[in-house]
């Protein structure tokens, strides 16, 4: 298992700086954007080789959504998806994390009617996935689909639903991204919908129940983490947290919260 932080500015400007400083801090690994990982391979490869510390996942940086209402944008998605996986593949970074869609549809805010069925919802998505599920295939990478909160996507919402997708199509090569902050809100029980969806996860991001980071909420990192010990994972731990609070300490106060939630749920480190 390796504790990930997702890039911020202040850990420098180089990926030499980058990781050498995330790994001081304590964390393990890195995680990226897609576009940033497209405009800079080849620093990010000698980067990765010279300091020792893994680039473990890419998280967005491409255009459109792969559930998104116009086709023109799905095949947006889909082009600049391949992209990103195809250099995913090269660093050796587990896959990249994309949501149905972000922010294009709520069924719980005005105006509160889908320009599609839910039914239309799910053929879209099929066969978006159906084209990805090739592609990462063909690359030895796997697309990380990522339930999200009613708020911000209609379409997937629980770890159940993307499974359900995953499942009926048969997608090898696309497994599940088990978000915290998403899973507070709409999971019935965090616990039982890991041991659920055991064999898809693949990444996990940490936020805590606020969207802060972890330590500043009122999630149950340790059950949870014993779920996740339960279930044999042992990929990324990746925080995806706005960070508050004074910079020079925020980042190993958190890193060393969570070190100890690990130690609770009796989850060892293992590289
Ligand atoms: C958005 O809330 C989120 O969790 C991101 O990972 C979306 O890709």
């Amino acid at each position: 298992m390796k504790l990930v932080i997702q890039d911020r500015p202040l850990f420098g400007n180089t990926f030499v700086e980058k990781l050498n400083r995330i790994a001081s801090i304590g964390f393990d690994g890195l995680e990226i954007d897609g576009d940033v990982l497209l405009a800079r391979l080849n620093e990010i490869k000698m980067a990765i080789q010279s300091t020792g510390v893994p680039i473990t996942s890419i998280c967005g940086g491409y255009r459109g959504w792969i559930g998104d209402f116009e086709r023109e944008n799905r095949e947006m998605a889909l082009h600049d998806l391949e992209k990103i996986l195809k250099c995913t593949a090269e660093i050796g970074a587990i896959g990249v994390v994309a949501p149905a869609a972000f922010g294009i549809f709520s069924h719980k805010l005005p105006p509160f009617k889908a320009p599609r069925t839910s039914e239309e919802d799910k053929q879209v998505l099929l066969e978006s996935l159906f084209k990805i599920n090739r592609i990462a295939e063909a690359e030895g990478t796997t697309l990380l689909l990522e339930p999200l909160n009613r708020y911000e996507d209609h379409m997937i919402n629980t770890l159940d639903q993307a499974a359900e997708l995953i499942r009926e199509g048969n997608f090898h090569s696309i497994k599940i991204i088990a978000d915290f902050f998403h899973m507070n809100m709409e999971e019935k029980n965090i616990v039982e919908s890991i041991h659920n969806a055991k064999d898809l996860i693949w990444h996990v991001h940490l936020s805590d129940s606020n969207r802060l980071q972890p330590g500043l909420g009122h999630t149950d990192f340790v059950s949870a983490f014993r779920a996740l010990r339960d279930i044999g994972y042992d990929e990324s731990l990746a925080i995806d947290s706005p960070f508050v609070g004074d910079p020079s300490k925020v980042y190993s106060e958190c890193c060393d919260y969570l070190r100890e939630c690990l130690e609770k749920s009796q989850y060892t480190k293992q590289s």
